[in-house]
């Protein structure tokens, strides 16, 4: 098992080794918790004189620490399992707890162990496990999305990264099924829901080119040429396209008309399906510039590609390509928050399994009270979170078996973003003070952990950067004409009402309650003072709505018959917190012109720019 020459970063790889399955090449690392004459395992024995070092010396070292060992995810997520039972009807728990626990045990000792040398392997568990099928073929109809979501949330940090092209397959899946599976994409439908690792396909979602992600309509200069058989040529370049050995790809072009002029804008956009691969199974006009470097998801190859006449086929109506195209970005960003959530999971189980062995001034950590209250105040944001996400993959199910009501959907297309941005922040933030916790070693790749921090860096930027998405926070609003706030409004009283009984709530549901009514004399606010300041306020505003609905649900979750106390307390704990932020940061005025001008001349003070402004 332990052999060098298998490590992928070679030689550097040897003189790293501590504790857990080394991230980066998966070799199980020597424990260096040993009390005082603790012997010293064979295999330790083999790895130290593959590094000529003196056993004897290793020995006489001092700096032991045991690393954590968190058992069957899913049996030791409390709050994963008291929401299964709260939510599920009787015989689908039965069924899927049951599953789950295996799957838990497979990630235990199977997959977790196979690190990120398994590329290709975890395409293969993906399919095995039905991964994405699960959410098409809908077992367990409206509660199929939930199944799925926690599947993927226990699945995430096991994946070597693979969660990543998952997403992306979902959502091209999810286009393909809301444009009613046209004959031409029934094959790849049927592949990219597939249960058989022969046959499952992976998708990319090549949206960003040189001139910018976020601002599609202006950013993309990929042209479209129809040929004579209906089918199109693509000219352009890709330069963010993650998982680049998928199959196949959705991507964003320019119809060329007769006379060679593309329509500029949004309108101009329209969305192609393409093979990554012809059938002679060569590049499909696709020639790879160079893989990126990138601060984390690194065992995910991610590329800028050159398009030179890929063949591909147009799906959507033409100049709706961005339009077509959100049904993907709507799940992706769902899986987003998966992956998300499930970091935060694991560097709390990590952490609070390195709390029960680690010996500090004495004691172990576990018996520090400032150490617990650290990683308590990481559950309740974890707790708020998870909330979110499970709120949100209910909402779905129920859209996608027409069982949602419009309150549903709008509330759906509403907490997507809302949910994307916040968990985004939540996930690095405790992913940084989660390491912290370890001490040193948190601070050590062979530990593992700050390959699991890099990764949540990420979160916050693809598929829509914290900003970007705020503002779509508001494009949904002015899209339900304001609908969607009363429906946000008398969804959170329902939940609070849930609570009416609970004595020991009713802090925690005066405090929301106050908070929605700050909301909600922002919202009034607001709409008389037009455009400018309500985007100064968006990301304000959309922390606010996650921090109010996330309290709304840890009151529900901790009102329901059989609660625990420490349900309670985290609903208590959470909505301590300021839960309306924008209201507070319009008391202060942060959203006048004024106040927006000295931004800039904060930002700009002292450089030659600020003299212009
Ligand atoms: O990052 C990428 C891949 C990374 C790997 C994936 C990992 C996934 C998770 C991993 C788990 C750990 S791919 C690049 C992702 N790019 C983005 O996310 C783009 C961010 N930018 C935006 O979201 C922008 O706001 C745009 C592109 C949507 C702005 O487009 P427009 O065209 O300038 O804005 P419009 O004109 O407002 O939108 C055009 C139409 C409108 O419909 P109509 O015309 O009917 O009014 C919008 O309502 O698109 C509609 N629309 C939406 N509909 C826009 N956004 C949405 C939405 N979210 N849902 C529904």
């Amino acid at each position: 098992m332990f052999t060098l020459a298998l490590c992928r970063l070679g030689a550097t790889c040897r003189l790293r080794h501590g504790w857990d399955r080394c991230q980066a090449c998966n070799c199980r690392g020597f424990s260096t918790t040993a009390r005082q004459g603790q012997r010293v395992s064979l295999q330790e024995k083999q790895v130290g004189a593959d590094l000529e070092m003196p056993v004897a010396r290793r020995e006489a070292e001092t700096l032991f620490q045991e690393r954590p060992e968190p058992g069957n995810q899913y049996l030791e997520d409390a709050l994963l399992r008291s929401y299964l039972e709260a939510h599920l009807p009787p015989k689908v728990l039965e069924e899927v707890s049951q599953e789950l626990e295996g799957f838990g045990n497979r990630l235990l000792t199977k997959i977790r162990p196979l690190g990120w040398e398994s590329w290709k392997r975890m395409k293969e568990i993906a399919a095995e496990e039905g991964l994405v099928a699960e959410a098409y073929e809908r077992r367990y109809s409206n509660w199929s999305r939930v199944h799925q979501a926690v599947k993927l949330y226990l699945f995430s940090t096991a994946s070597g990264g693979f969660n990543c092209p998952l997403a992306m397959t979902d959502g091209a899946a999810k286009v393909i099924e809301s444009l009613g599976v046209p004959a031409s994409l029934k094959n790849a439908f049927d592949h990219l829901t597939s249960r058989d690792p022969r046959k499952f396909w992976t998708s990319g979602q090549w949206m960003t080119e040189r001139r910018g992600g976020s601002d599609v309509a202006n950013g993309t200069e990929t042209v479209a040429r129809k040929q004579p058989d209906g089918t199109y040529h693509l000219y352009g370049f890709k330069w963010f396209t993650s998982a680049a050995d998928s199959d196949m790809a959705l991507t964003l072009a320019r119809i060329e008309d007769a006379e060679g002029h593309v329509k500029q804008g949004s309108g101009g956009l329209s969305l192609f399906f393409l093979r990554v691969r012809d059938e002679e199974e060569k590049l499909n006009g696709i020639q790879v510039q160079r893989l990126k470097a990138k601060l984390g998801t690194r065992q995910m190859a991610t590329a800028e590609l050159w398009l030179n006449g890929a063949k591909a086929e147009l799906i959507s109506a033409e100049g709706r390509g961005v339009a077509s195209i959100s049904n993907m970005l709507n799940i992706t960003r769902i899986h987003n928050v998966i992956g998300a959530v499930a970091s935060m999971r694991r560097m709390i189980s990590l952490s609070r399994q390195y709390a029960l062995k680690r010996v500090a001034f004495g004691k172990l950590l576990k018996d520090h009270p400032l150490h617990m209250q650290t990683i308590a105040r990481m559950e309740v944001q974890t707790r708020g979170a998870f909330l979110l996400l499970m709120e949100m993959a209910r909402l779905l199910g129920l859209a996608e078996t027409n069982m949602a009501s419009e309150q549903d959907q709008l509330l759906l297309r509403l907490l997507v973003p809302v949910a994307k941005l916040y968990t985004g922040k939540q996930a690095s933030a405790i992913a940084i003070e989660a390491m912290e916790s370890f001490g040193g070693q948190g601070y050590m790749e062979d530990t593992g952990l700050p390959v699991i921090v890099r990764d949540t860096l990420v979160l916050s930027i693809w598929e829509g950067t914290t900003n970007v998405l705020s503002l779509d926070v508001l494009r949904s609003l002015a899209k339900s004409q304001g609908q969607v706030m009363a429906v946000f409004f008398s969804t959170v009283q329902n939940k609070l009402g849930l609570a009416s009984s609970s004595a020991e709530l009713q802090p925690a549901v005066q405090f929301v309650q106050d908070a929605a009514g700050r909301l909600a004399r922002f919202c009034q606010g607001a709409a008389s003072e037009g455009a400018a300041p309500m985007e100064l306020a968006a990301r304000d505003f959309s922390y606010s709505l996650a921090r109010i609905y996330a309290g709304a649900l840890l009151i529900e979750h901790a009102a329901r018959p059989g609660s625990s106390c420490v349900d309670v307390c985290a609903a208590q704990r959470w909505c301590r917190q300021e839960l309306c932020p924008v209201a507070a940061e319009l008391g202060n005025g942060s959203y006048s012109a004024e106040e927006s001008s000295l931004d800039s001349a904060l930002v700009y003070a002292g450089s030659p720019a600020g003299s212009r402004l």
